[in-house]
């Protein structure tokens, strides 16, 4: 480690933070310096136990050296190659391998930098892919309630949280959103999926019916909405989505940016839940978080419809400097090698019978008001202080950091998604340091 990355910086001002609490942060900082495997090393010193993987992105842990080695040699073999109109390999080969790695009908693969790139990529691909078809009046997107889709105009547009929208004028015109399925009356305390809500699906309907199908182009949801506190579909929910999306010709996208890359224990939400959407939105996981990129998988029936009129046009006028970089690709491919070697891909099936009665051991302690679980991804709800929204979990990162374990807060929620390399003990240890902070807290 060099001794400057040590070095903590004496002015923070110029870095506008993004999604912080800069006034705050810069008061007291809390900074990384290092990263090994399953724990981040502070500027001071500590080790801090990953309980997030990042931000949803570092499944395979920290610096693993198969990937910090192909970024290296990739850099110095070839560094950059033009996106557009030319070509080189690695782009090729991980297309590929994403291809074979994704539900059977997920044949093609446009390349993005982050995960709200891949969201502008599936809107844009969903409308002109109606236009081309002949159907151009299909010009309506449909998101839902509380869903995140990352924070460019399309993604907000779509996406349902209000602080993310209201700042920020129109928006896209033409979307609608059906209801968010989170349900605490009901469905407080379930293991895996809720039983209740299925029924919600059926708000599509409802929305078809005002709208009339023609005028409508995709659908996009998260499998699971990772980013407004893990709301875990109800079983039956996605299978509803799908079987209305298709009798009325409208395409489904699957933002998969959380769920994607072993996240449920499956490769994706798509096997986990075995609905096949016609677009899936992926990144984070895919280069473990190292190198942004992101993906976005379409059905041959897209693409081909695409590749019609003469061979020396451009067949979608979209793409970004960055899509397919080398170094990008590179480290994808490496991520996705370590995944196969230690079967990252389907570990958090074989841990998430103990991630759920771990987390829900945490039932009854003071202020919990809901635990939930899917594959490796947990959420604690807590009763919010009165008047004092967020400042409660706050509070407990706060205090897990101090104590060596670093989690996520939305709201007044909780979130857990350790990189899926996490050991039985590990999973112990979260569950100890929280309970134990559950008890402190005001
Ligand atoms: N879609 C989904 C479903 C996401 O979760 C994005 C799009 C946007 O990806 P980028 O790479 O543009 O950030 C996301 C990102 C959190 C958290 O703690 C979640 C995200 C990002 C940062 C923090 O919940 N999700
Ligand atoms: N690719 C990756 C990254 C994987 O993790 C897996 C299986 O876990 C596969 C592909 C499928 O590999 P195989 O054909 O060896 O089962």
């Amino acid at each position: 480690m060099s001794t400057s990355s040590n070095v903590a910086p004496n002015d923070l001002s110029a870095f506008w933070m993004p999604f912080t609490a800069n006034r705050q942060f810069k008061k007291a900082p809390r900074m990384f310096v290092a990263a090994k495997d399953m724990h981040y090393t502070t500027a001071d010193g500590r080790q801090v136990l990953d309980g997030t993987a990042g931000l949803w992105c570092c499944n395979a842990g920290h610096a693993r050296p198969r990937i910090v080695e192909a970024i290296a040699n990739q850099a110095a073999e070839l560094d950059y190659a033009p996106a557009f109109q030319m070509g080189h390999p690695k782009a090729f080969e991980l297309a590929n391998r994403l291809v074979d790695l994704t539900p059977d009908g997920l044949d093609h693969v446009l390349f993005t930098n982050s995960g709200s790139e891949s969201v502008e990529t599936a809107l844009k691909v969903a409308l002109a892919y109606h236009k081309v078809k002949g159907e151009g009046s299909r010009t309506r997107l449909i998101g839902r309630e509380r869903g995140y889709h990352g924070v460019n105009f399309g993604g907000i547009s779509v996406g349902g949280i209000v602080t993310n929208r209201k700042m920020f004028g129109t928006l896209l015109t033409g979307v609608d959103h059906m209801p968010h399925t989170h349900n605490l009356a009901k469905n407080a305390f379930s293991r895996g999926l809720p039983p209740h809500g299925a029924d919600l699906a059926d708000e599509l309907e409802r929305i078809v019916t005002l709208h009339d199908a023609s005028t409508i182009a995709a659908v996009i949801v998260e499998p699971v909405a990772g980013s407004t506190g893990v709301l875990i579909p109800p079983a039956g929910y996605l299978q509803r989505l799908r079987e209305i999306t298709k009798k009325h010709g409208i395409l489904l996208i699957f933002d998969e940016v959380i769920t994607g890359y072993g996240r449920l224990g499956t490769p994706f939400g798509a096997d986990y839940f075995g609905v096949v959407p016609d677009i899936m939105v992926t990144a984070k996981g895919l280069t473990n978080g190292v190198i942004p990129m992101g993906a976005v998988m379409v059905s041959a029936d897209i693409h081909d419809t695409f590749m019609q009129g003469p061979e020396h046009l451009i067949e979608f006028f979209h793409g970004y400097t960055y899509s397919g970089n080398p170094v990008a690709s590179a480290a994808g491919l490496a991520t996705l090698e370590t995944y196969k070697e230690e079967g990252l891909l389907t570990r958090g099936a074989d841990l998430a019978p103990k991630w759920e009665e771990a987390l829900h051991s945490l039932k009854g302690l003071p202020h919990v008001i809901d635990v939930r679980n899917i594959g490796l991804v947990g959420a604690i709800e807590l009763q919010p202080i009165d008047g004092q929204p967020t400042k409660r979990a706050f509070s407990a990162f706060l205090k897990a950091f101090e104590q060596g374990l670093l989690i996520r807060t939305t709201g007044d929620i909780i979130a857990l998604s350790p990189p899926l390399i996490i050991s039985e003990s590990q999973i112990d240890e979260i569950v100890t340091k929280l309970a134990g902070i559950l008890k402190t807290l005001d």
